[in-house]
């Protein structure tokens, strides 16, 4: 296994810190949820029979397995596959053995920012299916892309799914398409997962469970401040609260502070006043329809070659060409 790892994440962890809580309104950015604690929390998230994208993505890509690994393939030359955010890789895995199982010659490249997952999916992966070649790497998307031109010997297929596109707001997705549309060659693929519009209270329980997992995940950031940064806050003194707006299909997630109080984060050489009731917006998590998906693709000049859905339309992979 190789792994990249990026020595300045914690100083672009402070920066990034001392910015969302100096700002009015304060917000803290949601890839900071993911260390080893987060991680697992996010996993308890998948598990949790209100989180629906999992299942659905999971059911998509088992019951099209074969459809979607053949629009993979290249006969002649083979394929890299590259994967942003692969995180557990469960859904990964049942492409991956149709590819094994099928003489696809194939790099698989994993890449997510938390350190902790890569490892463990690197490892999972030597031990699970061996003769796999797989060369992964930690980092945030916006800079990993850079390092892909090194996969422009053959066709590529570059796969972003969990529907974590939905972190960006529209024009940062619109980025994050074009730079991936830069990287891609004729005949390159993009499969991508978007969580679809639904009935708002689904999406409502999927980021509000009542068993409070998610409520650990969002004040997860608070602990890796103390912890990393030497802060002080007391998370008991925040409530998780999600929104959703259903005509812009905009979830969105906040920490509440329930009384007025100070907190310090020493490594930052920070201290900040919260209000009672003021808010830490820590995440949004974006709902699309077909209109919504075309109208980003084409603004990044990407073509819809087709897409796969589950029963309820729940969700969609979209397969996407240059
Ligand atoms: C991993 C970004 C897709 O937004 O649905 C789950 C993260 N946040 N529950 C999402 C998350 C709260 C998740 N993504």
């Amino acid at each position: 296994m190789s792994t990249n790892t990026k020595p300045q994440l914690s100083t672009a962890f402070k920066k990034e810190v001392f910015e969302g809580l100096t700002n009015s309104p304060k917000y803290l950015s949601s890839k900071f949820f993911y260390d080893k604690i987060g991680d697992k929390l996010f996993q308890d998230i998948m598990a949790l029979p209100e989180y629906y994208l999992t299942n659905a993505e999971y059911d998509i890509i088992s019951n099209n397995t074969e459809a979607i690994g053949e629009l993979f393939r290249d006969r002649e030359n083979g394929m890299d596959m590259i994967e942003l955010g692969a995180g557990d890789g469960k859904k990964t895995k049942v492409l991956l053995k149709y590819m094994a199982g099928n003489n696809f010659n194939f790099v698989y490249k994993p890449i997510d920012i938390s350190e902790n997952a890569v490892e463990l999916l690197a490892n999972n992966l030597a031990k699970e299916m061996p003769a796999l070649n797989v060369d992964a790497e930690v980092g945030e998307y916006f800079e990993v892309l850079e390092r892909l031109k090194g996969y422009d010997k053959r066709k590529k297929v570059i796969m972003v799914l969990g529907s974590n596109i939905g972190n960006l707001e529209h024009h940062k997705a619109i980025e994050f398409l074009s730079k991936l549309k830069d990287g891609m060659r004729g005949d390159d693929l993009l499969f991508m997962g978007f969580d679809q519009k639904k009935n708002p209270q689904t999406i409502l329980d999927a980021y509000n469970d009542s068993s409070g997992i998610t409520e650990a995940f969002n004040k997860n950031v608070l602990m890796r401040i103390n912890k990393e940064l030497g802060g002080n806050f007391q998370p008991e003194k925040f409530i998780h609260w999600e929104t959703y707006n259903p005509e812009t299909g905009t979830a969105k997630s906040f920490l509440v502070a329930t009384e007025a109080m100070s907190v310090t984060v020493e490594k930052i050489n920070l201290t900040v006043t919260f209000d009672e009731w003021e808010t830490i917006h820590t995440e949004i998590s974006q709902k699309y329809d077909d209109a919504t998906v075309q109208w980003l693709a084409q603004q990044a000049n990407l073509t819809i070659e087709t897409y796969f859905t589950d029963d309820n339309s729940h969700y969609k992979n979209y397969v996407f060409r240059k």
